[in-house]
């Protein structure tokens, strides 16, 4: 269906707006074809109308000896065709353009968490097994003639990414808004401080077309490099906090995850602030103590962990994601679970945005939601998090 939307547009006309290059995605690839349907329904209208406006111009002109005709009132059936002509197929664009928004804030549950954090003017990509990039490149190089010498301009960070793989962003800011956007993907979110935001994508399937060069060897590599650039004017630097994120095969991103090593893993951090601040009151198996054991299972009392609902002291429920999570830590009387004391202190001040981080992740992984099971997170095994149970994917 949505290769349908963007198939059934002329070649020419999208290749002149969208480039050469198909769009990474099914999800864009509908963009794309929501976007030429649109327009053609703008030209279609438009000349339609000026089209009659000439006309009837040309046609009703004035002229000497030719009365004026008189005006008609009101045709009931002309206006209520003219409305609701119009008006259900801005409904359609309308349908059609929330299915496209849905499916590309929506992943799946497996798919793989990618952290972004915005500041002014970077942008820092966090993987599943804390390592970040080392890896930058040039948007721009000049050929300095007279020393034989290449001048690189500002370096920016390349993301690699698995290909054929669904990859969901939680991104925040450090300080003002900003935006990540990744124009192949057709798709920008404000990236906002103290609070989590995100969508996701599928990485392409590679093509033998696909190649970049090594910065280094100058080999041509299989890959594919799209440019990410925010979106939101946030200060001096803004048209340059541009990363890429570059498409590889799955051996070579495996590669890359183990040569960027990490002192701690995020989750093994997270272990230790929990064994250290929390544990007198939250265990991990189930146990009830003070507050709500935070691995996922079911009770009397309800559902608990990761991805699942809370039930709530005022009647109400909320589902228990990364914001909720964060929510718990900063503000803990904000939402009292049911049945529990509001008896846990506020660790506002007391925790980094990376230390509430690695609880977040350490509490997913205890969960059978845990959106990162099955990539290279640590000791997730270790924690429990390889059941299939309670998938409602
Ligand atoms: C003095 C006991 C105590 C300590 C220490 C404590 N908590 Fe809590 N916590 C509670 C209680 C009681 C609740 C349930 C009431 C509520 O929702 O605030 C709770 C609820 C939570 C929840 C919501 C759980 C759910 O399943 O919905 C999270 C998350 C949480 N705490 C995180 C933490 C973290 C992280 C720490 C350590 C940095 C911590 N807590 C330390 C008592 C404590
Ligand atoms: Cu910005």
């Amino acid at each position: 269906m949505m290769q349908t939307l963007a198939s059934a547009q002329p070649d020419i006309l999208q290749k002149l707006i969208f480039g050469e290059t198909p769009a990474p995605s099914e999800a864009a690839a509908w963009s794309d074809g929501l976007f030429l349907m649109i327009t053609w329904f703008s030209i279609f209208f438009f000349v339609l109308l000026m089209g009659l406006m000439v006309y009837f111009t040309i046609k009703y002109r004035r002229r000497p000896g030719v009365p004026a005709q008189p005006s008609p009132h009101h045709n009931l059936l002309l206006e209520i065709f003219w409305t609701v002509v119009p008006s259900s197929s801005l409904i359609v664009m309308f349908v059609l353009g929330f299915q496209g928004y849905t499916s590309k804030v929506v992943s799946p549950d497996n798919a793989m968490e990618l952290k972004i954090q915005g500041s002014k003017w970077s942008w820092i990509a966090t993987y599943p097994n804390g390592a970040t990039s080392p890896e930058t490149q040039a948007l721009s190089r000049v050929v300095d003639n007279e020393n034989h010498t290449v001048i690189e301009g500002k370096q920016y960070p390349i993301f690699y990414l698995p290909e054929n793989t669904d990859v969901k962003l939680r991104m925040m800011s450090t300080d003002v808004i900003h935006a990540f956007w990744i124009p192949e993907y057709r798709t920008k979110m404000d990236v906002i401080p103290n609070r989590y935001t995100g969508f996701g994508f599928r990485t392409p399937i590679l093509t033998p077309g696909d190649t970049y060069v090594h910065r280094e060897t100058g080999e041509v590599m299989p890959g594919r490099d799209m440019w990410v650039f925010c979106a939101e004017y946030c200060g001096d630097d803004h048209s340059r906090m541009a990363a890429t994120i570059r498409i590889v095969p799955q051996e070579v991103y495996d590669q890359k995850m183990a040569d960027w090593s990490v002192k701690l893993s995020p989750i093994d951090a997270g272990i230790k602030i929990w064994t250290q601040l929390c544990k007198t009151c939250h265990e991990t198996d189930g146990t009830r103590l003070v507050g709500p054991a935070w691995n996922s299972f079911k009770n009397a009392d309800g559902e608990f962990g990761f991805g699942y609902d809370a039930l709530l002291e005022d009647g109400s429920s909320v589902i228990r994601d990364a914001n909720y999570y964060r929510e718990s830590i900063l503000d803990p009387n904000a939402k009292i679970v049911k049945g529990f004391a509001p008896a846990m202190p506020s660790y506002q001040g007391q925790l980094s945005e990376e230390d509430i981080d690695n609880l977040i992740v350490f509490i997913q992984s205890l969960s059978d939601r845990n959106p990162n099971a099955g990539q290279d997170a640590g000791d997730a095994e270790e924690a429990g998090s390889d059941t299939e149970a309670g998938s409602d994917s």
